[in-house]
């Protein structure tokens, strides 16, 4: 009895073993190169790759004469190179593994745990060194909502939905209640970008920490509602299997193909507003698989329900991404402007120069399509085609995708070290941004929105 025993915990944790090895060596052998496109025919054969091959493109633009730098799954890769040279593309190869990249930056993130863990022995810290996981994000949402003086109602927390997965869609409003203005931050639509949530709680924590100091002078004009992270479910998946996961984890006809690829909808194609129109896929395999029609995803649902739903009127609506560095307007899913793109990249400009001048950061400025490439049903058009919202924004963080800076090719994969720094300016831009709504004449009507 006790051998057969021994026997099964022995067989368990080798399955475990194997398990955790065959998750953590994911992307041994996965190759990240650049390539140069330089015709219509190159642009569509990566956009072939991405659809049919496993191929994960890395960079915003994909345009002639801009160098693109994607992964290549290692079985694929040789295959995918020989077409790329027979086509007269160049490949220059960045790393042989993507592994060790992945690596690399954890190492750096244990390093910094181990630096900042020496200095400070404050639990409530705890989301400047580290990338929480969602139970963790609970967690710092009720303190932080806890923290807020209780009488005078400043902050509320609450659910605006639940996922495939059927994890809430948490959401802090930090505000006077007397404030009639609001807006609307969203963080972590996409997965991987983990410096995304990381900067709205950043900026969760300040904002409530100025509460806390009597310094409300922006907070009595807007109340600010900030949903750290709208994915969740991705967000955990590539936190603890993928680290680069970028969709939802819906199930895409899963018994007819397990295959983990094929599992999940690109959250920022699922936006019903020119749905499907340009740069978003029909393949369930592809990361930007659109979904099976346009609103599919509850995540999708729950922000645009919590946009409609409610009488308010929203001033603004900012959607953080990573990386590159770029302070992004609609539209994404054409190349013509908005009617009021200007007073769009006025605004962007204040933002964007008050992150400057914290520590120098450069982010470009321009509408999606034009500045990276089109692709529609994007969270950031819906928000201004349906709902109505006037200054609405997709900022990319850090690192830059300029292969000259020194960060660039961390990609998704920005260590731990960055938290502060990037959320830190940040949270200057982001204030930058709204002081200039306060003083804008446009914005002096309360109406509300119209559907
Ligand atoms: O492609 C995206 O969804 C965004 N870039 S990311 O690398 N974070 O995935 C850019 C979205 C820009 N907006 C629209 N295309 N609507
Ligand atoms: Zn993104």
């Amino acid at each position: 009895m006790l051998q057969s025993v021994w026997r099964l915990i022995i067989i368990n944790s080798w399955i475990l073993f194997l398990y955790c090895y065959a998750n953590n060596h994911f992307y041994k052998g996965y190759e990240v190169v650049r390539v140069l496109p330089k015709t219509n025919e190159h642009l569509q054969l990566i956009r072939h790759f991405e659809d049919n091959y496993g191929v994960d493109r890395w960079s915003e633009v994909l345009t002639i004469n801009r160098d693109v730098k994607m992964s290549l799954p290692r079985k694929q890769a040789p295959k995918i190179k020989k077409l790329f040279k027979q086509h007269g593309i160049d490949v220059k190869i960045l790393h042989n593994d993507l592994e060790k990249l992945i690596q690399k930056s954890d190492d750096i993130s244990k390093q910094h745990k181990i630096r900042t863990k020496r200095l400070t022995v404050n639990i409530a810290s705890s989301h400047l060194t580290g990338y929480l996981r969602y139970h963790e994000i609970v967690e710092f949402l009720k303190e932080q909502h806890r923290r807020s003086p209780p009488l005078r109602n400043f902050t509320s927390l609450f659910s605006i939905g639940s996922t495939h997965e059927n994890r809430s869609i948490w959401t802090i409003r930090i505000g006077k209640p007397s404030a009639r203005r609001n807006i609307l931050i969203d963080c972590g639509i996409h997965a991987r970008e983990f410096i995304s949530p990381s900067t709205c709680l950043y900026m969760i924590d300040k904002l409530i920490g100025e509460v806390n100091n009597g310094r409300v002078s922006l907070l009595s004009v807007f109340n600010i509602y900030i949903i750290p992270l709208l994915n969740p479910d991705g967000y955990e998946y590539a936190q603890t299997e993928r680290r680069m996961w970028r969709k939802n984890r819906a199930l895409n006809g899963y018994y007819h193909n397990p295959d983990s690829k094929c599992i999940g909808v690109d959250l920022n194609r699922n936006f019903g507003y020119h749905w499907m129109e340009n740069g978003a896929s029909t393949n369930p395999c592809s990361e930007t698989y659109a979904g099976p029609h346009q609103d599919s995803e509850p995540e999708t649902r729950s922000l645009q329900r919590f946009i409609k739903q409610s009488s308010r009127h929203w001033d603004a609506y900012l959607t953080f991404h990573s990386y590159g560095q770029y302070w992004i307007y609609p539209w994404g899913f054409a190349l013509h402007m908005p009617d009021d793109y200007i007073e769009l990249n006025n605004k962007a400009t204040i933002g964007s120069e008050a992150l400057k001048r914290v520590s120098g950061t450069l982010y470009k400025i321009g509408s999606a399509a034009n500045l990276l490439y089109e692709s529609a049903g994007g969270s950031d058009d819906w928000a201004k085609g349906v709902g109505q919202i006037k200054y609405v924004y997709t900022v990319e963080l850090r690192p830059s995708d300029d292969m000259n800076d020194e960060h660039a090719h961390f990609a998704f994969m920005l260590p731990e070290t960055f938290i502060e720094p990037v959320g830190q300016e940040t949270y200057v831009g982001v204030k930058g941004f709204l002081r200039s709504l306060i003083t804008s004449r446009g914005q002096k009507s309360l109406s509300k929105n119209k559907y």
